[in-house]
């Protein structure tokens, strides 16, 4: 690397090394350089905000030198590597994730205490970065995590939102959307003004001759500009700091069009430079569902193209030949909403770079991989043929000619099957015509994954069966889902993470997570249970303390904590839960005081977004608060039913929650929740879990053992059957559940007519949730809690023996999996410095 630098000034860049702060006292120099320069302020006016940014400033001097290093490295040994497109990365708080990674959490800790600051408040400053919305977001940034820790040479690419998912407030039991504005002051981004590219839209296809060859060229399109913002990702316990790079558009030509503006034109020339900004201006609230908005698909394209200019030019200068593409470079497609790349390779390489189009072909489908994160007809994208010749009139008719050739071989291989090829088409031949992204994703690329082994079973079976005869099954596969320890135990639950490495030899286990079925062999220690038990109790007054302060609701610590947490969605039945709620409810009402004594407290907790769009979601989560309203006051029941909606769920909060349940709730019906990742974090927190027999809830049964967790509900394979036996059958709703909507109806919970469409779901509406199917089941499953939870030592026992076999569901195992089965890369070792 050394050797790049011309001899003459090479002994003077060498002499002058950056060397990063390593105790207290060059920490504490750093965060005061800081005050005084960057910041510009005093030891006077250092309030907690000025501390978090100086300390950040401190730790990001760091994690850029570490960067730097990891770049030269990276480039000068030329290897393969990842790229990871994905439209969301739900990062949270950097600030507290990097000071662990890079092992100097107690040397800041020291430091600022000397200062005058505890370390939990300055962390607390930090604006959470919520580019996503939810599981599929967070996946994208473990998956950071990993790769860097586990020194893969990776990047991710992403949008720089000026609005990230929205803040939540609830007002009346109403949710009310707040703009989320977090870039005021980041120091986590370094904006690369140097890093430019003109993106293109709308235009027209010319055929020109050059050289005797035709070809196809865009033109007269309009230009945006992406320019780059880089993301330093620290490894854990690892030099290696990768990068995120995400896109911010921006008006080509500067500020203004200064031929507008001088010709007296001020205002149009403002609009147009808003209209660029637009493009990377909010992310679309909307998890698990797809609204087909132009705008959408502006997004997509501009950081598609962006991301590729980028990496083809990385490429390019290592002057290999383009059959070298693949050897150099993997790029994986998270869902369908980056599968643009796939059409924009095949465009640089044919109509820029000049390649025969099979032979591009080739180097196009050994590029990508392509996973599916969703089996929800709803979620999956598909594009007006229309829309997209507007926008992108070239990428249309590639999309066109992909299709004839894919559609071409199987008639070959299916030449009586005409149906077949209506079914497999590329273009759907509806009204409008579509473009059917995840079919061209599939075409386009070497491998597809689902998330968790149910739903990889379930993708290859019905809305990808025709492909699995075409291509043959290896070119599915299953990547089960995980998630970072770093961020999920280490840095959210410290006590126990601290417990658990005086268990298993110290910290390894954060980089070996089956270490932890060392803890196995401690179950029985009396003391140890004792000092887990504790913990947990501290983490549930943590969380008490903020229920106090953000509802004004107090509730007992030592009740049972029931936490359901999660996006709002009824396919995750937040509604069986809180009709459930209301059946414990009415029983206990029902019970002579004396009864009721004998009843175990419970605390049912929520928390999660709506989609704005989402009505029925909305009314879900009105109907949460309504019903808290009523319990939560209600002197009979006192301690021993509160009902809570946390506001605002994202992850730092989740951060917090997690570590403090009982039990969690992961009740979707089953075969539609692909996986599910906070079922995994509050396993490793030492929580037990409710769940159905879908997506990764599966895997963790035979992980835990089947008596460790509370499963119930009827299973994915009849699914089909119930419903088909709702629309056509006669349809009796549970008595229970039927006295639960009676009691709605009767105006205990507020104006029934509020509630009447998500009653009228289940018992005119064919209940496509199987909520009555399913009510039962629940009901006696949470009755079996309710009495594992009083043999305490026994729960406490469940709890460690689960933690210990949770050693499958680390990322880095994920990471592992992709890196060998998809990607084809390797590590790159790297010695300390
Ligand atoms: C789909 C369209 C737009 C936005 C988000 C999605 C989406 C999110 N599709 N699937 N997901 C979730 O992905 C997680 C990570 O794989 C899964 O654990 C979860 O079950 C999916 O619902």
């Amino acid at each position: 690397v050394e050797a790049s630098i011309p001899e003459p000034q090479r002994e003077a860049w060498k002499r002058n090394q950056i060397t990063s702060f390593t105790d207290k006292d060059g920490f504490e120099k750093e965060v005061v350089r800081h005050v005084e320069t960057t910041l510009a302020r005093s030891m006077f006016n250092c309030d907690e905000i000025a501390a978090y940014s100086a300390t950040s400033l401190a730790f990001r001097d760091r994690l850029i030198t570490h960067w730097n290093r990891t770049q030269q490295r990276q480039t000068y040994r030329d290897t393969k590597r990842v790229y990871y497109l994905s439209l969301e990365f739900l990062m949270g708080r950097a600030l507290d994730n990097a000071m662990l990674n890079v092992g100097l959490k107690n040397v800041a800790q020291d430091g600022l205490a000397e200062l005058g600051f505890r370390i939990e408040d300055v962390v607390k400053q930090e604006h959470d970065a919520a580019l996503g919305n939810g599981g599929l977001g967070r996946l994208a940034a473990c998956f950071l995590d990993s790769l860097a820790t586990l020194n893969f040479p990776a990047w991710g690419y992403g949008l720089r939102y000026r609005y990230g998912i929205f803040k939540q407030e609830i007002i009346d039991g109403y949710q009310v959307e707040v703009p989320d504005y977090w870039l005021d002051f980041n120091p986590w981004e370094f904006p690369r003004h140097d890093v430019t590219v003109d993106i293109q839209f709308f235009g027209q296809v010319n055929k020109k001759t050059v050289g005797g060859k035709t070809i196809s060229v865009w033109e007269a399109g309009e230009i945006v500009q992406a320019v780059a913002y880089d993301v330093p990702i620290p490894g854990y316990d690892t030099p290696t700091t990768n990068n995120l790079r995400l896109w911010s558009s921006k008006a080509s030509g500067g500020e203004f069009d200064f031929q507008k503006f001088n010709s007296g034109d001020y205002e149009s020339s403002v609009a147009d430079q808003q209209r660029a900004e637009t493009i990377s201006a909010v992310l679309y609230p909307n998890d698990n569902l797809e609204r087909g908005k132009e705008l959408r698909l502006k997004q997509q394209y501009f950081w598609v193209a962006a991301s590729l200019y980028d990496i083809v030019r990385r490429f390019k200068k290592s002057r290999r030949s383009w059959n070298e593409f693949p050897d150099q470079v993997a790029i994986q497609l998270n869902d369908t909403h980056p599968t643009l790349a796939i059409v924009e390779l095949q465009r640089i390489l044919v109509d820029v770079e000049g390649l025969e189009w099979d032979n591009a072909w080739e180097i196009v489908t050994s590029t990508f991989g392509y996973t599916n994160h969703t089996v929800l007809p709803e979620a999956l994208e598909k594009w007006p043929v229309g829309l997209v010749q507007h926008l992108l009139p070239r990428h249309l008719q590639i999309i066109y000619d992909i299709n004839l050739f894919f559609l071409q071989s199987v008639e070959k291989a299916f030449p009586d099957d005409r149906d077949m090829l209506r079914r497999v088409s590329i273009i759907e031949e509806s009204q409008p015509k579509m473009v059917r992204m995840a079919f061209l994703a599939i075409v386009g690329s070497h491998k597809v994954n689902g998330v968790a082994e149910l739903h990889s079973d379930l993708i290859k079976t019905t809305i990808f069966k025709d492909f699995v005869e075409i291509y043959g099954p290896d070119k599915f596969t299953n990547v089960t889902n995980g998630i970072t320890p770093r961020r999920w135990l280490h840095q959210a639950n410290p006590r126990l993470s601290e417990l658990i490495a005086s268990k298993c030899g110290g910290n390894d286990f954060l980089k070996d997570l089956t270490i932890l079925n060392q803890l196995e062999k401690h179950v029985e220690d009396k003391q140890f249970r004792k000092e887990w038990a504790e913990i947990k109790y501290a983490n549930k007054v943590r969380l008490a303390k903020h229920i106090k302060d953000t509802t004004g609701v107090v509730v007992n610590p030592a009740s049972l904590f029931d936490v359901q947490v999660k996006r709002i969605h009824e396919y995750k039945r937040q509604q069986l839960n809180i009709f459930g709620v209301i059946h414990r409810y009415l029983s206990l009402k029902a019970m002579t005081p004396d009864q009721r004594k004998k009843q175990l407290p419970r605390v049912s907790i929520f928390g999660g977004k709506a989609a704005p769009g989402y009505w029925m979601a909305k009314q879900i989560i009105h109907l949460i608060n309504s019903v808290g309203a009523v319990v939560n006051k209600d002197e009979d029941i006192g301690d021993l039913l509160k009902v809570i909606f946390l506001e605002d769920y994202n992850v730092s909060k989740a951060e917090m929650i997690c570590p403090a349940s009982d039990i969690s709730e992961h009740i979707s019906t089953a075969g539609t929740e692909a996986s599910g990742t906070s079922n995994m974090k509050f396993v490793l927190n030492g929580g037990l879990i409710i769940g159905t027999c879908d997506g990764a809830n599966i895997e963790i049964t035979r992980e835990i053992g089947e008596s460790n967790i509370f499963l119930f509900g009827n299973l994915s394979e009849d699914v089909e059957d119930l419903r088909h036996a709702h629309t056509y059958g006669s349809h009796t709703i549970d008595s229970d559940l039927d006295k639960v909507f009676n009691e709605i109806e009767k105006g205990t919970f507020g104006t029934p007519h509020d509630f009447s469409a998500m009653i009228a779901a289940v018992r005119q509406h064919g209940d496509y949730y199987l909520v009555s199917d399913d009510f039962h089941s629940y009901i006696e499953t949470h009755q079996l809690v309710d009495e594992a939870y009083r043999n305490q030592d026994e729960w406490i026992a469940k709890c460690i023996t689960s933690v210990s076999r949770m050693g499958f569901f680390t990322s880095d195992r994920c990471i592992n999996e992709y890196a060998e089965e998809i990607w084809n890369v390797e590590p790159l070792v790297v010695d300390r410095h």
